[in-house]
């Protein structure tokens, strides 16, 4: 079993690692749903759940690709309170008016009270963080997966995009989020996407040394610097990161980029530029999405991101309060900062 940092959940680097340097700690659950005879977890619809928090990008790629797949009368789902607390990630109680569809109590377990709890029902000797997402199956109570999600895999959000079209309409079926034809681009782009930037806004926040900071956000920028120039040359082609639709190079992305103005300029100190004033063609590919495409609008909480991060890291932000700004959280596609329209 994999151990989390040190003894305390909110240790997000052990505090007797010199280093100052946050390392995610490996999933552990890493079954898989598939449509091959005879496997332990088969297609079906109604028997798999997803836990999620809107706050996390991880559990975020998963409600994103649910949607785009059209999986969302095949897998259910609910979200965790935004609150990080001690005990791990603890689900809304009845009375708690929240934010975001489907933000309620366990769904499938009335006693429990923390998402840790389903983790110790499977495992009574789990040392490991309580991560979301966690893909469960409601037939066998079982944790099929918490996501291994490294720079070459996406061990859940890739079973939502094949192990399902049996049993999806045509339209959904077609939907290739990984197509042969740009897979090795997507790899490639995966492997510094992931370490860089999905990773290195965490790396550049949770440092404990300035060393391990500043390596980090360097690093953070220079591959935006590459991103943005990717997605300029893309800018005349298509919206989208690669080819002419949506894939997994996009839904991967997205979910740091949405986040990176409202948090982590400020609360992870990413503050060498921002998207909006700082990277045009980031700007506008991230707006496309989310204002065109449904999935990446209806399952991006502003609520849930700003106050899950500024409001459970006490070590980075004792006092609680999040930062009003930036207004608004995300721009509509046809305005500006002001500096940016002023120089047009
Ligand atoms: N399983 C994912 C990571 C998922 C993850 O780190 N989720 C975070 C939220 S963004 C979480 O649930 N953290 C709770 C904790 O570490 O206590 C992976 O393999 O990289």
């Amino acid at each position: 079993m994999a151990t989390g940092n040190s003894g305390k959940i909110t240790d997000w680097v052990n505090p007797n690692d010199k280093s100052g340097e946050f390392k995610r700690q490996t999933s552990v659950f890493r079954d898989f749903i598939s449509r091959e005879a005879g496997a332990q977890f088969p297609p079906e619809k109604g028997r798999y759940h997803l836990y999620v928090s809107y706050a996390c990008p991880w559990a975020h790629r998963t409600m994103i690709t649910r949607k785009l797949k059209g999986l969302e009368d095949i897998i259910s789902f609910s979200s965790v309170h935004w609150h990080l607390g001690d005990k791990g990630w603890r689900f809304p109680t009845p009375d708690e008016e929240m934010p975001g569809e489907n933000t309620i109590p366990d769904p499938l377990h009335k006693d429990f009270t923390h998402l840790r709890d389903i983790y110790f029902s499977n495992d009574p000797d789990y040392t490991g963080r309580f991560t979301v997402p966690v893909l469960f199956d409601k037939k066998t109570g079982r944790i099929v997966s918490n996501e291994k999600m490294d720079e070459q895999s996406a061990e859940i959000i890739r079973m939502l995009y094949y192990e399902f079209d049996d049993i999806l309409p045509e339209q959904f079926k077609k939907l290739d989020l990984y197509p042969t034809a740009h897979r090795s681009e997507i790899d490639s782009s995966n492997e510094w996407i992931y370490n860089d930037v999905n990773n290195g806004v965490y790396k550049s926040g949770f440092a404990t040394t300035q060393e391990a900071y500043e390596k980090a956000v360097t690093t953070l920028f220079s591959s935006l610097d590459k991103v943005e120039a990717h997605l300029a040359k893309q800018a005349g082609v298509s919206p989208f990161f690669f080819g002419e639709t949506v894939t997994e190079a996009d839904i991967r992305l997205f979910t740091t980029i949405i986040r990176f103005d409202p948090v982590y300029v400020q609360h992870f100190k990413c503050n060498v530029r921002d998207i909006r004033s700082g990277y045009p063609a980031i700007h506008r590919w991230v707006r496309n999405l989310y204002w065109d495409i449904p999935a990446f609008k209806e399952t991006t909480d502003f609520e849930h991101i700003k106050k899950h991060y500024t409001k459970s890291h006490k070590q980075i932000n004792p006092f609680s309060i999040t930062p009003v700004g930036p207004v608004p959280d995300i721009l509509p596609k046809d305005e500006e900062v002001r500096a940016v329209s002023a120089a047009k």
